[in-house]
């Protein structure tokens, strides 16, 4: 890490707003003195402001029993209702909500009266299989538009959705159905990904069947299917029904009742740092303030007008929020695009840039690294001058990028805004504001208006400025994370428990630096949880699918960079002398790293498997991930003295060339 410090500290362009883009700008710099005079007064005035509540809140945070904070508790609303109905009410019905592209090239424009419309349908639909407030719903759906409908035909009953992204496998949907003891799954048959069908019920199929003697009781009546892939499926009569069957016969008028604010809203599994995903839980009043808020602002939305797209998928939380409820509750027009950016050509992204004259866009570094290799002659052959801002989420982005995304794919022209978040914090906490931010490349600069973060020691102490530490969040802020779905002690222990002193830290497990200015640049994750193109995977989830195969008898995993994904997950694997005993070792290495790829999903594959004779201990028995990190890298290996056998490294360094 330190060698990217050091890169870091030489980085010294700077990009000052253009007065054009301020004069016209949405974010105001006074947003920041208001929200420093009066912190929870200011966030009361955005929640009245951005959102409209069925009955008024006098309260706007209850902190009395942290961590477990209480936004806007005596409000209620429908989150729903905020994103559709109140639109078609204020005359924007025919406004464009979605402007839907498939892989294979076929479109859908839906209006905000169309969607609201569909959304009262499928809540009648819920309603009539018994799904109601409080109910989980596992959604497992492709980017179609149905995705969207299904999520807030959830919220607007006052069910809890749990978006599992459709690359993972049936075993970690599964794991999701039973942890959230999810009553309906909504799927489809299949969607497209390059240039291919690839099919989604036989994995709900799968993750539901051979219940009896697992233990587990089966919690879901219901699966309702959307046809997208055209795939032949299986078919569970009683407990499957066909979306297109249900949803056009359905009634579309439905009220949306107000629910209170802290009522959840969702549920989101991210990899922590044991095996065991966990189930973030977001409630609706601060999670969707907070959402509308930094939408509008970070991205200087101007809702007549923009086209926004963010490329993130719904299973993400960049989906949720910045694909769902931010832009739907500013009523904003965007692209919902279903594939993959190089399906059929390298160019598809930027084809559609040109043609929904798109002027928004949010998507990842990773992204961006990899349209950096194919070269700028792509991109350049669409005309892109609809652009006028920029986002980055998912992983830190390089100066480098930073400096092409801006230069190659806006003109030399637009703001770039790199937006630091996550799972649990539900929407964007430090970033630029366009127009208003004079920009760093590589850095997040600023914590939002409202926000309060700091970077500190392994005490807790401030670093002050020039210096490098963990990334804390000091106050709370509206669309934190309100536990871990059934898991209250794992909530406190992850994120609390480190800074319980200072009365009430969240600790965000990022590493990051104050510049001489106080801005921030983070440096990546300081706990074993790997960040692949954007994604967080747990390194302990990575083993365990490892150890699970019947040759592996050790497996560690460690993240090692990439120049494209970030990092890479690189497996160090010994092999049980009894499997070897009766079979040849050749080939093993790719068996095991398509086996993580079925066990948990592709995008946990393995980059390399190498199978080693011993892994480096310490005399207590830990792995030290350190040593193997440098070894994934091609460093020389690090400090070996802590290790139970020192010769282990030179052994292991040698089995990997
Ligand atoms: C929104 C999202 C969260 C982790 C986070 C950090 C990394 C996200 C970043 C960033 C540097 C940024 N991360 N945005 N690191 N700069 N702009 O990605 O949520 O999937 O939960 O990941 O991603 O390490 O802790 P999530």
């Amino acid at each position: 890490m330190s060698s990217q410090i050091d890169h870091l500290l030489d980085e010294d362009r700077r990009f000052a707003p253009d007065p054009a883009f301020t004069a016209q700008a949405v974010a105001t710099a006074e947003l920041y003195e208001r929200a420093k005079a009066d912190r929870l007064g200011f966030w009361g005035d955005e929640a009245r402001e951005l959102l409209t509540w069925s009955k008024p809140f006098t309260e706007v945070l209850d902190w009395s029993n942290p961590p477990f904070a209480k936004w806007f508790a005596d409000g209620e609303l429908n989150v729903a209702y905020n994103c559709l109905d109140r639109h078609v009410e204020a005359g924007n019905g025919d406004r464009v909500a979605l402007l839907w592209e498939g892989e294979p090239g076929d479109s859908r424009r839906i209006t905000y009266a169309e969607l609201t419309d569909e959304v009262k349908r499928v809540a009648n639909v819920l309603a009539g299989l018994g799904v109601g407030e409080g109910d989980r719903v596992a959604i497992y759906l492709p980017m179609i538009p149905e995705a969207v409908a299904a999520m807030l035909a959830v919220a607007r009953v006052g069910a809890i959705h749990s978006v599992v992204f459709g690359g993972f496998s049936a075993d970690s949907l599964r794991s999701r159905i039973d942890d959230a003891g999810a009553k309906l799954v909504i799927t489809a048959d299949g969607g497209y990904r390059k240039g291919k069908v690839s099919a989604l019920k036989p994995a709900v199929d799968q993750a539901l069947a051979d219940r009896n003697g697992s233990g587990v009781q089966e919690t879901v009546e219901h699966v309702l299917v959307v046809k997208r892939g055209g795939n032949d499926v299986e078919w569970t009569e009683g407990r499957d029904l066909w979306w297109h069957d249900v949803v056009p016969e359905a009634p579309a008028d439905h009220v949306a009742q107000g629910f209170p604010a802290e009522n959840p809203l969702f549920i989101l599994y991210t990899s922590g740092t044991t095996g065991k995903p966990k189930g973030i839980l977001h409630t609706s009043g601060g999670y969707a303030t907070q959402t509308a808020f930094t939408h509008k602002n970070v991205f200087d939305l101007h809702p007549e007008s923009d086209v926004y797209w963010c490329t993130a998928d719904i299973g993400w939380i960049t989906g949720h929020s910045y694909v769902v409820y931010g832009p739907l509750a500013n009523g904003a027009t965007q692209v919902l695009y279903e594939g993959t950016p190089d399906a059929p050509h390298p160019g598809r992204w930027w084809e559609i840039v040109e043609k929904y004259g798109v002027t928004v866009l949010y998507t990842a570094p990773t992204a961006i690294r990899s349209f950096m290799k194919i070269g700028r002659a792509v991109p350049h052959r669409f005309d892109l001058s609809s652009l006028r801002v920029l986002g980055s989420v998912g992983e830190p982005i390089n100066p480098e990028a930073w400096v092409w995304y801006r230069s190659v794919i806006g003109a030399d022209r637009t703001p770039v805004v790199d937006t630091w978040w996550q799972t649990e914090t539900g929407a964007i906490m430090v970033s630029a504001l366009p127009g208003i931010t004079e920009t760093k490349p590589g850095s997040a600069q600023v914590a939002l208006p409202g926000i309060s973060v700091d970077v500190v020691d392994e005490e807790g102490a401030h670093v002050g400025n020039g210096n490098g530490g963990l990334l804390v969040i000091t106050e709370p802020w509206p669309s934190m994370l309100r536990g871990i779905w059934g898991d209250p002690e794992r909530f406190v222990e992850t994120y609390w428990e480190k800074f319980a002193d200072k009365g009430g830290f969240y600790f965000a497990g990022d590493g990051a630096r104050l510049d001489e200015d106080g801005d921030v640049w983070l440096l990546g994750r300081v706990d074993d949880v790997m960040n692949v193109s954007g994604h967080r995977l747990s390194t302990a989830e990575i083993e365990s699918a490892l150890v699970a195969h019947e040759a592996t008898a050790e497996a560690a995993v460690v993240g090692a960079s990439d120049e494209t994904t970030g990092q890479a997950v690189v497996a160090f694997v010994i092999i049980k002398e009894s499997y070897l005993a009766e079979h040849a070792p050749e080939g093993l290495a790719n068996d095991l790293r398509l086996w993580v790829g079925e066990q948990i999903g592709p995008i946990a594959r393995p980059r390399d498997v190498y199978i080693v004779g011993e892994l480096p201990k310490t005399r207590s028995g830990k792995i030290m991930r350190r040593l193997l990190r440098d070894v994934a890298e091609g460093r020389e290996v690090g400090d070996t003295t802590t290790l139970a056998d020192t010769a282990v490294m030179s052994v292991i360094s040698a089995q990997v060339k």
